[in-house]
Formats: C-alpha cells, structure tokens, sequence
C-alpha cells in the first residue's frame, strides 16, 4: 500500500514536472498592470548589457513625487533584470542618477543647465555621462515630476528592448494640460462607461483610499497625464458640497505626488440648487459671490485644484443662456473666481439646439466664433474633435483654427461610444491622428489641427487636451485589453500632437505583449486597420450617426422623430436617404456648412471633384447610381464597404489565431471572444444597414455579396433594455 502510494506520488510528481517544463513560459494575465508589466527580460544578450548598465539607483530627494520615481525604478529594474539593485548614498558606475538641481548639488553641477532651459517644468533630461570619471545614467529635471516622467522612459527602453548606451534624449510635452474626463456620476454609474462602474468609490471616501486610485495615478503618470476631471459634464451640483469636496480632496492627495491635479465639472444652476440663491445668473453680484465663496473653499482643501470642466446650455443641461447671458459671460464669471488660485475653466463648445432651425453641425461655430477674444485667460474652450458627436469618423471640427484669440482645447472620447463600445477591437490612434494632422488652413498650408491644440498656430502658452475615459472597475480597466491602447495612445497624443498613431501602437504592443516581432507586426497591421473596418461596417462614406437610439448600441438607420421626439437625434436627419439618394447636403447650395472651413479646404469638400470618399455623404446628397472614381455606383459602393469592414474583421479574427500560443491564454482568449462578438455584430450593422436602405435604392445587393438573413422589420424590433453607459 505505502509503496503503491509512494510510487503513485512519484508518478504525479514527475507528471507535474512534465507538465511545467511543457507549459509555456507565459502566465495567466488578467490585465490589471496594463503596459507597466515589468517581467524578467527575456532576451538573455540584452538582459546581459542592461544589467551591466544599471546596478545601483540615486534618487537625490525624498519629496514624495521623488520617492515615487525612487520606488518606481526600483520596482521596474528589479522586476526586469531580475536581481536587486540597490539605492545608494553615493553614485558610482552604472548609477541611475535622478533629481532636479534645486534638490541634488550633484545634479546641479552635471552642466546640464542648457538642455534644462529647453524642457519648462515638465521635461527630463535623459543621458548617459561620465561623472567623477563613472559612467553614470543621468535622468535630470527642473522639478520632479519631470524626473518622474523620465524614470518611465528609461524603464519604457528597457521593456520595448531598446538600446541605453549613449544616451542623449530630451523631451517636454507639447501640451500643457492632458486631462482625463469621466462620465461618473456620484452613484457611480458611468455614462458611456463600458468597463464597470466608476473607480471613485464615493461613498467610502475620504477615510478609505483604494490601491487603484494609486495604480490608476501611477498608469496616468507613466502616460504623462497630468489632469483628471472626476465627474460627468452632465453635472450633480452634489459634488460641490463640503462633504463632496472632502472626497474630492482624499483623490488630490493620492495624485498629487504623480503631478495629477482633480478638476469638477461645475452645474452651472449650483447657485440656486445648493447654494438657496434664486438665480445662478452669472451677472448677478450674489451669484459671483457664490461661486467665488465655493471655489475659496474647494482650494482650502485643494491647494493645486485644477478648476472646473463645464456643459452649459446642451442637452438640457442649465447654463448662462438661460439668464440671456453668452456662454462667456458664463465661463468669465468662473474664470474670475478661480483666477486668484491659478484655476482654469475647460467651457465646452457641443452646443446644439433642436430650437435653432440649422444644420447641427453649424451651431458651435456660429455661436462661439462670435466670442472669440472675449473669455478670460483662463478660460480655454474645449472643442469636440469633430462638428457632430465623436462618430466612427468625421471631418475635423471647423472651430479649429478659427477661434485665433482663444485657447481650443481638443476633446477626444476614449470610450467607445460609437466605434463598438467595449468588445470591438478599433484602436483609436488612427481616428485622433487624422484629425491632429488635418490642415485647417487657416493661416495657409501647415495650419494642421495639432498646430491650434499645441498653441503654436495662434503663439499661445495655455494648451489642453481632453479624453473621455474608458476606465472602470473592471479587472482590466478599460473593458478589454485592447481598449487599454486608446488611454495609451490619448496620453502619448496629449504628450505630443505630432506623434504617429503606428510607432505607439508597436510601442503599446511590447509594453503590453511581448518584443517578438512576429507578433508585434501583425498586430499592429490589426490596430492600424481596425479604425477603418469599424467605418466601413457602420457608416462608410461619411454617413453618421444611425446607432440605436439613446444606448447608441449596434444600427438603427430608421429612427425617426416619433422615436425620439427630435429632429437632430434621430438618424434620418443625418442620412437623408430618399428614392433619389443619399446623403446630408452640406455643400454651397446645401446646408453650406463647407464655408465654415477655410479656403482651400472648403472648395475641397464642397467639389464633388475633390472631396475625399470618406467624407462625400458628409458633404454631399447623391444619387444612388452616382460614378465612384472605383468605377462603382454609390449604392454598389456602399454596398462594397459595408461588406468590406466585415472582410476586415474576418481577417483580424484569422491573423489572431495564427499567433495562438504566443501569448498567455487569458488574453488570447479574451481577444478571441471579443473579435467573435465584434464579427456578428458588423454583419448585423451591415445586413441591417443595407436593408434599410434598399426600401429606398430599390437596386440589388450584387450577387457576389451575402443578402441580409433578416427582414428589415427583424431589424427594427429588437431591443437593448438593458444595455451598458446609459
Ligand atoms: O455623445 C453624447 C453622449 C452623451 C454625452 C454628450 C456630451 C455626457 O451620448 O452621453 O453626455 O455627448 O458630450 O456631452
């Protein structure tokens, strides 16, 4: 018995060694570290050189941002090299030296001070010196944080594998304000959140400060994020209350050392629904008093509060319109109160009534250019990237370039609101880099979109950009993993306008996966196709908006104003479709919206001979039999497109599979999952689309095209009660 017991505990044994010496050396990943994964090298040769560079660290401080970069580079080069490497008192070869010169006499005396005037408060100095005759790795800053941001792009080198002899880099950001906006309300619900509910657990705060709000500021700082807007633009004035701000403070204190400042988003009717005031009229003395008191207060608790994010009189919400005041008179009242403290007011510009008998995509600039030169300076206006809502695609919104004496602000949506909420694969890098390195005009050629958000353009200092968040409470963050790639690639375009959406996505992918080209190559081909597959299975050609009404999830061409009560939500105001065509006429002798871009981009788009594919139906309402220069009709091009976003998924699913094993399985099969998901649903927006606008082509689906499994009336009935982000 004993020894049959025995030998069958041999048995398992040796079948247990089997079985670990044939796993794969991957390990379950749940997602949670995000693109901070800092596992042992596995190219032996560069694990070799990189230890050899770096054996000891001297951060010189101990403010808490330094600790912060202490612990960082400590935690990231032992996880990578895989050995201790110990913080010293005194550096000597091979040190990682960090520190600004007002806190370290040693970094002072580097002789660094001309690359330091180049970099402003938030750049980093990153070299490889001789100091007392140790070679020595030298990450230098003005202040801290920016010692903090270069201890990340040291540890980046070391997970993408890149070199670290000679080093010479140095790098500021181009924007001063890269900001977060959550949709999260005080219940923590999230609008338009994909990924579980809000990460501020309100309720528990001030006294309990959960790990993730740490890992949150940490993954944000690694990004270069230096802002986060807590709350949803559709305000709760609740949020103002002492209580609130309490919370709000216990947020700042756990961001602070990551150089993260906390902004609100301000209820503009705050004055009478918490304050017992009659009035919010932002020109009435009690009202100023009010706001100026509550602002005094918040910075009592806050000393580096942001300031307040603010939707004025936009889908129901309150606003200085309502008092006959202008969206200035509005955000100058803010902008006063804050002022003393060095806040800011990021005022929106998605401004549109159902009342003002105009083509939506005309209201923001017909009512803000009017303003320009009248905010205050600490005002910047925060335009959405393009005239509608953040569809699959549109083109760049015109206020950009045309707004000289004010400071526009770039408003991006992370979450995917529109482009296949959180199981799509659509890497957004592709949608933010059109629209950076669209060419405005507006002071001639070069007048791109990232030359307005950068200041450079109209030779301002007071710069912004916004992302609507995709995080939750979900393990994973953002609701998948490769939705984690548009926090990454927001953070890198708030950095830099100017970057490619490529090089970070392969960037992305080494963080995030592995360094093996051979998966690194498909997946970034994946990525970089995704953005377009999504626009061609929803809306190709320039349509927009004709999601489902309200949730916004999967097609609804068909609704109309007895669905939703207005013209400018329902999705046949947008497309127009009729027996004759397709498409919204906003040419010269349409709506005329063209003339609000300069020349030449608006003879551009007005032209039929000019105007690019992807915005015709934007600009243009055209026949169904119209000449496409591929030689197809419209409706044989439409039908073209919509088949070809689906090809593109069937693809991504194809190239997928191929790198199965390459990665651990958690991920791979989540991935797996969601492009599954992601297939049927681009053939239900195509069967459906299609359909639907058949009833008004009267022409066929060519026979090399699947047809539609359904009726159109299938279509139209199905229901999505309890669909996420409402
Ligand atoms: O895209 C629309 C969304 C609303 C959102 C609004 C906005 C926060 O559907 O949910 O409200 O835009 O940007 O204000």
């Amino acid at each position: 018995m004993v020894m049959s017991s025995l030998r069958s505990w041999g048995h398992l044994c040796l079948l247990l060694a089997v079985v670990a010496v044939a796993a794969p050396p991957v390990h379950g990943e749940d997602g949670y570290r995000l693109w901070l994964r800092y596992d042992r090298i596995s190219d032996a040769e560069k694990l070799q050189v990189y230890r050899k560079a770096f054996s000891s660290l001297h951060v010189a401080g101990s403010t808490a941002t330094l600790n912060v970069a202490r612990r960082e580079l400590r935690r990231g080069l032992e996880g990578l090299l895989d050995t201790d490497v110990p913080s010293v008192q005194a550096p000597q070869s091979h040190t990682i030296l960090v520190g600004t010169p007002a806190q370290s006499d040693r970094i002072a005396e580097l002789g660094l001070d001309g690359a330091l005037n180049r970099i402003g408060p938030e750049g980093f100095v990153l070299r490889s010196m001789t100091v007392d005759g140790h070679p020595q790795t030298v990450i230098a800053a003005n202040q801290e944080i920016g010692a903090l941001y270069g201890v990340f792009r040291l540890l980046k080198r070391l997970q993408t594998h890149a070199s670290v002899q000679d080093l010479d880099v140095a790098d500021a950001p181009n924007v001063e304000h890269r900001v977060l906006n959550h949709w999260d309300n005080l219940d923590r619900t999230v609008e338009r959140g994909y990924a579980g509910f809000s990460i501020w657990d309100w309720w528990k705060l001030p006294e309990y400060k959960k790990q993730r709000y740490t890992d949150y500021a940490r993954a944000n700082a690694s990004l270069g994020i230096n802002g986060t807007v807590l709350t949803n633009v559709n305000a709760d004035a609740t949020v103002l209350r002492p209580r609130y701000i309490e919370k709000v403070a216990a947020l700042a204190e756990v961001f602070r050392p990551y150089g993260i400042q906390v902004y609100l988003t301000a209820r503009f009717s705050a004055p009478q629904e918490i304050g017992g005031l009659e009035t919010s009229d932002p020109l009435n003395p009690k009202v100023r008093q009010w706001w100026q008191d509550k602002v005094d207060e918040i910075y009592e608790k806050i000393p580096d509060f942001g300031g307040f994010l603010v939707k004025a009189n936009s889908e129901g919400q309150p606003g200085p319109q309502d008092f006959g005041r202008s969206h200035a008179e509005g955000a100058n009242m803010l902008a006063e109160a804050l002022a003393p403290h060095d806040g800011m007011v990021m005022w929106r510009a998605f401004v549109y009534s159902n009342e003002v008998p105009e083509d939506r995509a005309k209201q923001a600039y017909n009512e803000f250019t009017p303003l320009d030169g009248e905010f205050r300076d600490n005002v910047m206006v925060q335009v959405k990237n393009g005239p509608i809502d953040f569809q699959p695609r549109e083109p760049f919104h015109p206020l950009f370039g045309a707004m000289p004496e004010t400071p526009l602000m770039m408003e991006f949506q992370i979450t995917k609101e529109y482009l296949g909420f959180e199981t799509h694969l659509v890497y957004l890098g592709p949608l933010f880099e059109e629209v950076l390195g669209a060419d405005t005009y507006a002071k001639g050629e070069g007048s791109t979109v990232a030359t307005v958000v950068d200041g450079s353009l109209h030779d301002y200092e007071f710069t912004g950009m916004a992302g609507v968040s995709n995080i939750g409470t979900s393990r994973d963050w953002s609701g998948s993993h490769f939705n984690q790639a548009n926090w990454y690639v927001f953070g890198k375009l708030a950095w830099d306008p100017h970057a490619g959406a490529e090089p970070i996505a392969r960037e992305w992918i080494r963080r995030t996966f592995t360094n093996d080209t051979t998966f690194i190559q498909p997946v970034t081909e994946m990525m970089m196709a995704s953005r377009q597959a999504a626009v061609n299975y929803m809306t190709p050609l320039g349509l927009h908006h004709m999601m489902g009404a309200d949730h916004h999830y999967g097609p609804a061409p068909w609704i109309d104003v007895e669905d939703v009560g207005r013209e400018d939500w329902t999705s046949v105001y947008y497309h127009r479709a009729d027996s004759a065509g397709i498409g919204f006429d906003r040419s010269t002798s349409g709506s005329n919206a063209v003339s609000q871009y300069y020349p030449p981009v608006k003879e551009k788009f007005d032209n039929l001979d000019s105007i690019p594919d992807k915005y015709l139906l934007w600009f243009h309402h055209l026949p169904w039999d119209y000449q496409m220069d591929s030689g197809r009709t419209l409706w044989n091009e439409l039908v073209y497109r919509y088949n070809a976003g689906v090809d593109t998924v069937q693809w991504m699913q194809e190239e997928w599979a191929r790198l199965e094993g390459m990665i651990d399985d958690q991920r791979y099969s989540q991935t797996e999952t969601m492009l599954e998901i992601q297939e049927q649903e681009a053939k239900w927006w195509r069967n459906a689309c299609l359909q639907y606008f058949q009833t008004f082509s009267q022409r066929p689906i060519p026979d090399r095209y699947p047809k539609p499994p359904h009726s159109l009336e299938h279509y139209k009935s199905l229901e999505f009660p309890y669909a996420p982000g409402i």
